[in-house]
């Protein structure tokens, strides 16, 4: 009789399954510019975007980290602006200064002109998914992932990052018109995680970074609604893969989160991954939450902080090992490399 076929371990974990001590591993933001194989790339497609846009280029900067540090996950190389761009908003890419929407949302008229999400506009990722999909080891698993409604919501109305204010303004002074812009992201999302999941991803992320930004009293129709409109949206279409949603900045909203149906929450690194463990532990698996600011130090200070937060998680499965952010380009590669390998040695010999 032949073995079954080996279920990848960030998906056993996902599925608080008993990994016999065994964390799996991954960095948001693990492709990108502290990797000089990825600096080398951009530069020779002359642009992020152009990198973003085009399958075989996206395909190999999602593989680097991969090959580089064997992590237990690859994150498709894309932003989670393609899907305002797709919706007419002009994305574009100030260096210096980063991504800009070229037509933002101000007015009740450019919110009514929305169209509705296409997820042919973005053929591209799908195809760099396929590509990588492909190429990955089968233990690799590949996450596709779009941004969370209220976090789109902020760069649709302001066009660029920052404080939102001009997102925060409307959605006190024009609250429908700020909820019927929510309402149109919830359903782009799960239509663009629906074709992330049909062309091969095993695992599904949603970013609500600005989560936290949130006025208190209105999370439910801001972040919480919207998540299990995506949720359903997904299980309707017949989705199955487990999702990770991450509410930065709104531990306050996890016990709700986790029982919007998604598999995991990420942890940021200014909230407690030990309380919330033994909150939640069992019922959902969380996924953080070291500070990115530990890997710009060295080796030795990388290995005891890595240690920290495995020792902090309380409950007996369902630990997905990641920072409380994404990585900063500064961090050297030596420090990544010390990370994977704390939490592999911390974590047990019994991987795979
Ligand atoms: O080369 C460069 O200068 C581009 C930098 C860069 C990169 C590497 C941007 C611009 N986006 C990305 C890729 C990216 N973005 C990934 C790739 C996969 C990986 O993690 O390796 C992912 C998952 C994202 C998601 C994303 N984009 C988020 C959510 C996560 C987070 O960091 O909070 C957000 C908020 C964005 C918007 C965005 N895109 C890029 C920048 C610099 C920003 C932030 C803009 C701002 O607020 O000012």
């Amino acid at each position: 009789m032949s073995a079954a076929p080996t279920k990848p371990l960030l998906l056993r974990t996902l599925a608080c399954e008993d990994t016999a001590g065994a964390t799996p591993i991954w960095v948001m933001r693990q492709a990108g510019r502290y990797l000089p194989e990825y600096r080398e790339l951009r530069q020779k497609a002359g642009s992020f975007l152009a990198l973003c846009r085009d399958p075989a280029l996206a395909s190999e900067v999602t593989l680097q980290p991969i090959r580089r540090f064997g992590f237990d996950a690859a994150i498709i190389f894309s932003d989670i602006l393609l899907v305002p761009d797709a919706l007419g908003l002009e994305l574009g890419f100030v260096d210096g200064e980063g991504p800009v929407l070229g037509r933002p949302l101000r007015t009740a008229a450019a919110v009514a002109a929305l169209p509705s999400f296409d997820p042919a506009r973005l053929a591209h990722l799908d195809e760099a998914i396929a590509r990588t999909r492909a190429e990955l080891p089968a233990a690799t698993a590949l996450i596709g992932f779009t941004g969370g409604a209220f976090t789109l919501a902020c760069y649709m109305v302001d066009g660029r990052g920052g404080d939102f204010w001009q997102a925060r303004r409307m959605l006190h002074a024009e609250p429908d018109l700020f909820q019927r812009i929510i309402d149109a992201n919830a359903t782009a999302i799960a239509s663009s995680l629906a074709a992330q999941a049909a062309a091969g991803c095993d695992v599904l992320m949603v970013f609500d970074s600005w989560a936290g930004l949130a006025p208190r009293g209105r999370e439910e129709e801001l972040l919480l609604n919207p998540l299990r409109a995506v949720m359903a949206q997904l299980r309707a279409a017949g989705v199955a893969q487990p999702v990770i949603a991450f509410l930065r900045n709104a531990s306050h909203l996890a016990a709700a989160a986790a029982a919007t149906g998604v598999a995991c929450l990420g942890v940021d690194w200014q909230s407690d991954l030990g309380a919330l463990s033994r909150e939640l532990g069992g019922r959902v698996a969380l996924q953080g939450n070291l500070d990115p600011a530990v890997l710009l130090t060295d080796p030795a200070t990388v290995a005891r902080e890595a240690q920290r937060v495995l020792a902090a998680y309380a409950a007996p499965a369902g630990h997905v090992f990641n920072l409380g952010h994404g990585v900063d380009k500064e961090t050297p590669v030596a420090n990544m490399e010390a990370l994977v390998a704390a939490v592999r040695e911390g974590s047990g010999a019994a991987r795979g």
